[in-house]
């Protein structure tokens, strides 16, 4: 049986081929995800993002948990382009994958910064692709909540809960403007220390003041305590409304039809990338540029215009 044919059958192992496959721009990934495409349905994506040990992890492990018990089938990705580790401690130090059922209705998969092709964003919209096909109805993708990968992840979710802490010290007002504006739910966590009454007040009186969204969603404010579990069934209460809102309101359609009209133009980039400056790179055209530049025949942007007539043609 090909690959493939075992990643159809519910192979976990297939899965995680395919996707290291995919990640490392093997030969043939843009086929194989064009097959996997084929089968993608309308897995929810849920976005859990916030400033590094926030208790992202642990609140993605409570969910997965919950989601799994209802009978669904669950995907999780964690982003942490900060780090560089990545695999097992990812998930935090409460958290054991042997917890989780090995019967291929969970994957947990963590993302490697280098190496990822057409860049992180894509690459990790890739692996909810792949998980789609697979047939898991969710994907939890677990980043933090810093830099403008973080927002083009956050971006190709459906629902996105902000987590803040009482501690971060962070008060609202100095919160990064870019995590504000993609909260679909806010999240206190960590809500067992002090301070969290007055984050909680401080965001509702922020939620108050701000005009309200196109789509009439009210962000709510939960608050949690992700090591005991408490107010986790409250967040997921908040995620099951917005996506009822979103259904009711049209926003999910638009949302995926903008999500869709985004990945059109990074598959597009990154073949210009791909198969246009690289092919360049190799070509050695580049060499005798620099040459040519340095003895003050061009200049780069000249240089620019004429190799990109000559390969446009
Ligand atoms: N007191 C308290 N501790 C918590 C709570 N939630 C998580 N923690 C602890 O906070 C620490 C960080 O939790 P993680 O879940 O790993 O946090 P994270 O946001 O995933 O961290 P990074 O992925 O490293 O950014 C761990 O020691 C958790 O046990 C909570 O609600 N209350
Ligand atoms: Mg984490």
């Amino acid at each position: 049986m090909t690959v493939l044919e075992r990643f159809y059958e519910g192979d976990i192992r297939a899965l995680s081929r395919i996707i290291s496959h995919i990640e490392n721009g093997r030969e043939g990934y843009r086929d194989v995800l064009s097959r996997l495409y084929d089968r993608v349905g309308s897995s929810l994506r849920l976005g859990i993002t916030g400033p590094p040990g926030a208790g992202k992890s642990t609140l993605v492990n409570c969910l997965a948990h919950r989601l799994l018990k209802q009978g669904h089938k669950v995907g999780v990705v964690a982003v942490d382009p900060t780090s560089p580790f990545t695999g097992g401690a990812l998930l935090g130090d409460r958290v054991r994958m042997s917890d989780f059922p090995t019967d291929g209705s969970f994957y947990f998969r963590s993302m490697a910064t280098r190496g990822a092709s057409g860049g992180l964003a894509n690459a990790t919209d890739n692996v909810t692709i792949a998980y789609d096909a697979f047939g898991f109805d969710v994907t939890l993708l677990e980043t933090v909540g810093v830099g403008q990968v973080e927002l083009d992840i956050v971006d190709s979710c459906d629902t996105v809960a902000v987590v803040v802490v009482p501690e971060s010290g962070d008060s609202v007002q100095t919160m990064k403007a870019g995590l504000m504006e993609i909260a679909d739910i806010f999240c206190v966590n960590k809500s067992d220390r002090p301070g969290a009454e007055r984050i909680i007040s401080e965001l509702r009186q922020m939620l108050k003041m701000r005009k309200p969204p196109e789509d009439k969603w009210s962000i709510p404010v939960v608050r949690t305590v992700a090591t005991s579990t408490d107010g986790v069934e409250e967040l997921e209460e908040a995620i099951n409304k917005h996506r009822a809102h979103m259904g009711e309101s049209g926003f999910f359609e638009k949302r995926r039809r903008y999500q869709i009209r985004k990945k059109i133009l990074t598959v597009l980039r990154n073949r210009f990338q791909n198969e246009f400056v690289d092919r360049l790179r190799e070509q050695g055209d580049l060499d005798q540029a620099v040459d040519e530049i340095l003895a003050k025949k061009t200049n780069p942007f000249e240089v620019g215009d004429n190799l990109y007539r000559r390969f446009s043609a």
